[in-house]
């Protein structure tokens, strides 16, 4: 199963590494091949190499479209060594085995990342990188082949055990990852696509991703997990960078994931702040500054902030830092930090930080995917917002503008909340969530019950309930959740409307006197 490593051809548009590689092989007597920038960076540190061009006879032509695409290159790679028709046909035209392909693919996904325009983005797509990596796959019972910076290491690893060749079993391995990479890199072009174009509902949706990270379990510690991500997003906690703290957990991705895209919904309504605890805000705020936010949103529960996931939609500041710092947070997530707020959290060894450039955007598209036995589900993100409108006023009683102001936000909130989700909020602030129950009438109390535990947590008069607005995530089906919120001091409500007793409902909130708006929009999230 071993074999000599006599030839490679390197050709990638990252050149991390590249040198040291490229040395390593040479010393060990390998000949490289290379394209032009790859040629020229191992040229320039005086390693011997030969350019593609020169053993295909052809120019690299069309803008680089036209480099490697060529029978000496792909019968290089494809030629069964032990056949003697395929050996014959090497020495008829000219062709030397390639034994190495070490390929890192035009940076589509970061093409893509940065917002360029469809026709850099298209000059970005590779063609004969994913052929040669397909090619040397396929034909791994003689040959290697690198997509991946982090497997030139291993690579050399592998030479050096086994006296300049390689096991079976090891191009078996390389093999399975080049095919994971073009499958990701297709999958990205294909979404990148439907995007671009316009097309909401693909007729074909493949899903893939590249490993970014294998985590030490999942949401238990005896499931297996990593994090993969499919470079379609512009920030988020996908693109952060974890300026300090323990490792991220399964649990930690997926809330603070949970906890950024709903405050990045309120870019414009200067500082926010949400807190998050298991996929679910437990606190939203705004605030005159973001430290006002973060208090704001602490103090609608209390109890349940504690070890939860802090997002902000401003740069964290120190007096923010340090209002944070009083609890037990896991994970802060925000668009950038002050070095004063950084040295705050510096003594906080555990806390996680991450930083993004900018704000993830709620308007992007994209898809999201939930598995069921034997399959998964497909469907595009719930990027729906309504306009004023959209809002249609359906009782006597009209709702004033600030009441208004707070029937939006709820219902942005209630967006993020797993249904069946009821969220009061007074002031710019939520004052109780009502999540993930079986009966909206449920949530409505659960909901009503946490504004009076935070009026005994926050020693305030009387429960924040009261004078309240409330966001329903879909409607109610009977009048029963609209008394239970009057009863709790609701004065106004929004809500898809919809159901065949609307009706009752409308009538319910008009005997209370207090206003509703339908928004003809539902959020269900599970
Ligand atoms: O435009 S291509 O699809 N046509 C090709 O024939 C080809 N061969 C290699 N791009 C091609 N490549 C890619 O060029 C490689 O996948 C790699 O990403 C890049 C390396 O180019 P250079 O060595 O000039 O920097």
């Amino acid at each position: 199963d071993l074999q000599p490593l006599r030839r490679a051809l390197l050709s990638v548009s990252d050149k991390t590494g590249l040198i040291d590689l490229a040395r390593a092989l040479s010393d060990r007597g390998v000949e490289l091949l290379s394209t032009g920038g790859s040629a020229a960076a191992i040229r320039d540190a005086g390693l011997p190499v030969r350019d593609v061009s020169e053993v295909t006879k052809f120019p690299e032509m069309m803008d680089g479209r036209v480099k490697t695409l060529h029978p000496v290159v792909h019968g290089g790679l494809l030629a069964v060594r032990d056949d003697a028709g395929h050996v014959a046909a090497m020495t008829e035209h000219g062709i030397d085995p390639i034994d190495l392909v070490v390929v890192n693919l035009y940076p589509f996904e970061a093409t893509v990342a940065r917002g360029a325009g469809f026709a850099e983005t298209i000059e970005n797509i590779d063609i004969g990188g994913p052929a040669m990596i397909r090619s040397a796959a396929k034909n791994h019972a003689f040959v290697n082949v690198v997509v991946d910076v982090e497997d030139y290491a291993p690579l050399l690893a592998e030479l050096e055990a086994n006296d300049g060749r390689t096991t079976l079993a090891f191009r078996q391995s390389l093999a399975q990852t080049a095919y994971a990479r073009t499958a990701a890199y297709d999958t990205a072009v294909s979404t990148w696509m439907a995007g671009a174009i316009g097309e909401t509902a693909p007729r074909r949706q493949s899903v893939s991703g590249t490993l970014a990270q294998t985590l030490r379990y999942g949401e238990n510690p005896h499931q297996a997990a990593a994090f993969y991500t499919d470079g379609t997003a512009r920030a988020g906690v996908a693109t952060a960078t974890q300026v300090q703290g323990k490792e991220l957990s399964y649990n930690n991705i997926n809330d603070t994931d949970a906890a950024y895209e709903l405050v990045a919904e309120f870019a414009d309504l200067g500082p926010c702040c949400v807190i998050v605890k298991h996929a679910n805000p437990c606190g939203v705020a705004k605030g005159d500054t973001l430290e006002a936010a973060y208090r704001a949103a602490y103090d609608c529960d209390r109890t349940s902030a504690f070890g939860g996931i802090v997002a902000l939609n401003q740069p964290l500041d120190e007096a923010t830092a340090k209002a944070i710092v009083e609890i037990f947070t896991e994970v802060v997530i925000a668009p950038g930090a002050s070095e004063a707020a950084k040295a705050v959290f510096a003594a906080k060894r555990n806390l996680r930080l991450l930083l993004t450039d900018g704000l993830p955007d709620p308007a992007a598209g994209g898809m999201t995917v939930k598995q069921v036995s034997g399959g998964f589900l497909v469907q595009g993100k719930d990027t729906g917002q309504i306009s004023e409108a959209d809002l249609k006023v359906v009782t006597k009683v009209q709702p004033t503008p600030e009441q208004m102001a707070d029937l939006r936000f709820a219902w942005i909130v209630a967006k993020h909340v797993k249904s069946n989700a009821i969220v009061y909020v007074k002031d710019g602030a939520t004052v109780g969530v009502g999540a993930g129950q079986m009966s909206r009438v449920d949530s409505t109390r659960i909901a009503a019950r946490k504004a009076e535990d935070m009026a005994e947590a926050c020693g305030l008069p009387a429960s924040p309930a009261k004078g309240s607005v409330v966001a329903s995530d879909a409607f109610f089906p009977f009048a029963d959740g609209v008394i239970t919120a009057v009863e709790a001091g609701a004065v106004a409500l929004i809500q898809p409307g919809g159901s065949m007793r609307d009706a009752e409902v409308i009538a319910a909130a008009d005997e209370a006197g207090i206003a509703m708006v339908f928004t003809g929009m539902r959020h269900f999230r599970h």
